[in-house]
């Protein structure tokens, strides 16, 4: 299969990157973990339309197998040898991006995070993946005041036809993931943790061991960070990410390395849907991505955009949240003046 794959057609980052003579001279190294670069381009081998086409099966994984991890970083992320990732978490009170509530429909920031003494989803036995979700449950009870919720695990989302269940559940991955094993034993050992007020909302061994949601129907974004950021404060010390001085925070697919975070609106924008070029060429300018109404490879519906930042590795946090702030204002503003 590896043969056939490095004469193919695959226009993955992966597959750029890594020669067959490379592949031979790390095809009989191991992580601390166990994991091989055999595993980790599983999913690139199997799915050719791969755009990377390589994940991590733990935090090692990005030291072992770095010659070929750093190239495929390196461009992605247009990232520099030698570069390093610093985080910055102080954000300054920012005013909302859409006081009137005109344009803006909702904020999500999140993070992934994955702890560096566990083996990452592609690379988890059941059992692992059932201690980790027990470590994660108690520190996730631990939250207080308007962080303090409830778990429901992902086997019991649904039944009883709760209808506080509605939304809670996330999906079993794609294809990709499939194929790099992340979706093993699915649905077992996962989870979705949300603050009473469901602002806060965690999921638990999905494509990390944590993605970590802070969400409301505002554009107050500094307001929405600065509760992740409490909700970060209070598990890191009981949890240990897993960090790296030159990566950031190490995630199982590299395109998320550094602040590992997505930060976005749902915003309305009728007539610069009319103005498909405009709106792009304000998303280069401000380092942001424009997704369908539904996220990834997803239709624009009824004129709204979910637009996020791009950037994420070797930029800090509070950098990424203004970067966004000062394009959305940009996008308003020409949406206004059309
Ligand atoms: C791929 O290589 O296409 C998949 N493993 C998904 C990569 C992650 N998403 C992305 O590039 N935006």
């Amino acid at each position: 299969m590896t043969a056939t794959w490095f004469s193919g057609t695959s226009s993955s980052l992966v597959k750029k990157h890594l020669s067959q003579a490379l592949f031979k001279s790390l095809e009989h190294l191991e992580t601390a973990s166990g994991f091989t670069l055999e595993k980790a381009i599983r999913s690139g081998i199997q799915n050719p339309d791969s755009s990377i086409g390589i994940y991590a099966g733990d935090a090692d994984s990005y030291q072992v197998f770095s010659p070929v991890f750093d190239p495929v970083i390196s461009e992605y992320h247009n990232f520099p040898k030698g570069g390093t990732h610093v985080s910055d978490f102080a954000l300054p009170d920012l005013p909302p991006a859409d006081p009137g509530g005109k344009y803006i429909l909702s904020t999500r920031i999140r993070v992934a995070r994955n702890l560096k003494d566990y083996s990452f989803p592609a690379n988890l036995t059941l059992s692992c993946r059932k201690a980790l979700e027990k470590k994660i449950i108690r520190a996730l009870g631990l939250l207080e005041s308007d962080l303090a919720g409830e778990y429901r695990p992902l086997e019991d989302v649904g039944k009883g036809h709760r209808p506080e269940d509605k939304g809670l559940a996330f999906e079993k991955g794609d294809r990709f993931q499939d194929a790099a094993g992340i979706n093993s034993d699915f649905p077992k050992g996962r989870g979705v943790f949300h603050s009473l007020d469901r602002k806060l909302m965690v999921w638990v061994n999905e494509e990390d061991h944590l993605r970590i949601m802070s969400l409301e129907r505002s554009s107050h974004l500094s307001l929405v960070f600065h509760r992740l950021c409490r909700a970060l404060q209070a598990l890191s010390p009981r949890l240990g990410f897993a960090f790296d001085h030159r990566l950031g925070y190490l995630t199982s697919c590299p395109t998320n390395l550094g602040t590992a975070m997505r930060a976005g609106v749902h915003i309305r924008l009728e007539k610069l849907d009319r103005k498909k070029e405009l709106l792009h060429g304000l998303a280069k300018e401000y380092h942001l991505q424009i997704r369908g109404t539904r996220g990834e490879k997803t239709e624009v519906e009824d004129a709204v955009f979910d637009i996020s930042n791009a950037q994420r590795l070797g930029i800090g946090e509070a950098a990424v949240i203004q970067t966004l702030h000062q394009g959305l204002l940009a996008i308003i503003k020409a949406e206004e003046t059309l």
